[in-house]
């Protein structure tokens, strides 16, 4: 057993979450003032968005230096505070690694773009042009072209983000040695692990356009736990989109001394029309969520371990987007958590998250912070598409829409600065904020405090068996859990109708584990649930 199997991790994006010193930007020195109220939810980790010094192109995902503190975050002295406070309360500060690019500040790139003859020539991916043009369609995430002229050199640098995220070239083992290093920089100061940004882009194979899952990807990763990591208690997390069970296999069967878990995104992915970009949309099918949750669920067996999420920093609000954050807002936040909090893996809460916070909509492009939006924003209106139209895609799918900043109370900028917030304070923060949810136990945060609980004193929770109920109607999420001879029940109602059914022919239950409303339901098989009505019992 490992204790990251047991854990429950929270997300903190820097740059929203407090700031202390009233420059309207998130810090290190907020962070720790607000780690009581981590503790009293029952985190055991967090992972922290990038913190080192970058221009902030991409929000600290283009790093410039990885063994310095960004300015506006404070001082390698707070860190190091952050890591000690922190573990006074049996908190663990897991680190951002993004080594798929650096920043095009980094010293390395600032070498390397000196001069084919640069030592450091070699830590990034130049081609010649081809045909006077980029060597090949390679896409960046962020729009345009992957490829980006060097006017002095006459070649073109990879970023398969933005032009400020030149790729760093893995297949030169002086890049992998520097990589190994600065992660034993940060093992050394007692971190609790790392979460790998993009990992599965660092095999790429440029020339055939391959990015994703190249041929030595594994074979990096190995030589990275020998090297850094697996010498240490700690848990990693590789973000792989397009993972399936048997790639999350790949890099986490305990076996093969790779990652502990992988972030898989195909659930998040339900309602992007196939093919198409993730502004694309489509309505979700919750016969397709419960498929695709069940099969992450059970397929894994001892060869993986799951992460669990519905929210991070580059994903609309999940109450936003699934579920209805006006009239149903606290059962819905609720129907989430409960499903999401009683499933096997190690469950990853995103900042605000766990108070309901909601997407917040936007009206013009002027609005907007992030690159990625920006960037598809002018791509779109040149391709024809409507302000309009792209602006109701910005709100649907930005990022921005869970980087607004954290909303602690109901004084002005919902007590996350004194000053002027980097980006927009949601207007609903009189009504959704943190005070006020520790005030009312039957609040969305005393939902996920108790179902942290109810894995730290349930054996099931961790270790139980999946089994999906299939013989229900498609809004109805609900499965079972088995453990030494205990089954728990969980049941929920995705639609906004009320449902009647009987769930594979129990009646009775044992005990009450958590409901999202007051009418307690008595007899499983006459259930009459409500729009988001969730419990689970012990059968
Ligand atoms: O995200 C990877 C990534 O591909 C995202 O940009 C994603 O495609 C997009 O946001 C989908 O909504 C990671 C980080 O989490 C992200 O914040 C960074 O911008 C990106 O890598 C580059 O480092
Ligand atoms: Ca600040």
């Amino acid at each position: 057993m490992k204790w990251w199997q047991t854990a429950v991790v929270y997300q903190i994006y820097p740059r929203s979450f407090q700031d202390s010193n009233g420059d309207g930007i998130g810090d290190l020195q907020g962070i720790i003032s607000r780690l009581d109220y981590l503790e009293q939810l029952g985190i055991n980790a967090i992972w922290l968005s990038p913190v080192y010094q970058s221009p902030n192109d991409d929000n600290g995902y283009d790093i410039s230096d990885y063994e310095a503190i960004m300015e506006e975050f404070g001082t390698m002295a707070d860190m190091d505070q952050l890591i000690q406070e922190a573990d006074k309360r049996h908190i663990k500060i897991v680190m951002d690694l993004v080594v798929n690019h650096t920043s095009d500040e980094h010293r390395w790139f600032i070498e390397a773009r000196k001069g084919k003859d640069n030592p450091y020539r070699d830590y990034y991916v130049w081609r010649d042009p081809v045909a006077g043009d980029v060597p090949n369609g390679l896409r960046s995430t962020f729009s345009g072209s992957a490829w980006e002229f060097d006017e002095e050199s006459g070649q073109y640098y990879l970023h398969l983000f933005s032009k400020k995220q030149p790729d760093l070239n893995w297949e030169n083992e002086q890049v992998r040695q520097e990589v190994w290093k600065m992660m034993n920089f940060w093992l050394e100061k007692g971190i609790g692990g790392f979460r790998l940004d993009v990992i599965d882009l660092v095999g790429k194979l440029p020339d055939q356009s391959i990015t994703g899952n190249g041929p030595k990807l594994h074979e990096y990763l190995q030589e990275m736990n020998r090297n850094t990591f697996g010498n240490y208690d700690v848990m990693t997390v590789g973000e792989t989109w397009g993972a399936t069970p048997e790639i999350a296999k790949l890099y986490s069967d305990p076996k093969r001394d790779e990652l502990s878990m992988v972030f898989q995104f195909e659930h998040i992915g339900l309602d992007q029309q196939p093919g198409k970009d993730k502004w694309d949309l489509q309505p979700l099918q919750v016969n397709e969520l419960k498929q695709v949750l069940a099969k992450w669920q059970t397929s894994l067996g001892n060869e993986g371990w799951n992460s669990l999420f519905w929210n991070n920093h580059d994903l609309p609000r999940i109450v936003s987007r699934w579920g209805n954050d006006q009239q149903y807002h606290v059962e819905s936040a609720k129907m989430f958590a409960i499903l999401l909090h009683l499933m096997k893996g190690t469950p990853y809460i995103y900042q605000g998250e766990e108070i309901g916070m909601t997407n917040r909509p936007i009206n013009d492009i002027s609005e907007v912070a992030d690159i990625e939006s920006i960037n598809m924003y002018a791509e779109r209106l040149a391709a024809g598409y409507q302000k309009e139209e792209i602006i109701a895609f910005i709100n649907a799918k930005g990022r921005d829409n869970a980087r607004t900043p954290m909303q602690w109370d109901e004084t002005e900028n919902a007590g996350f600065t004194t000053g002027k917030p980097w980006l927009y304070v949601n207007d609903n923060y009189k009504k959704i904020n943190v005070s006020q949810n520790l005030t009312d136990n039957n609040s969305i945060f005393n939902c996920y405090k108790t179902l942290i609980q109810l894995r730290k004193d349930n054996p099931i929770v961790v270790w139980g068996e999946f089994e999906l109920v299939t013989d229900v109607p498609e809004p109805i999420f609900a499965y079972l859990r088995h453990h030494e001879g205990i089954s728990w029940l969980v049941v929920a109602n995705f639609g906004e109708v009320e449902q009647q059914l009987n769930v594979s022919n129990y009646t009775t239950y044992t005990k009450l584990l958590i409901s999202n409303y007051s009418k307690i339901q008595t007899n499983l098989s006459e259930l009459i649930l409500q729009p988001y009505e969730t419990f689970a019992v012990q059968l």
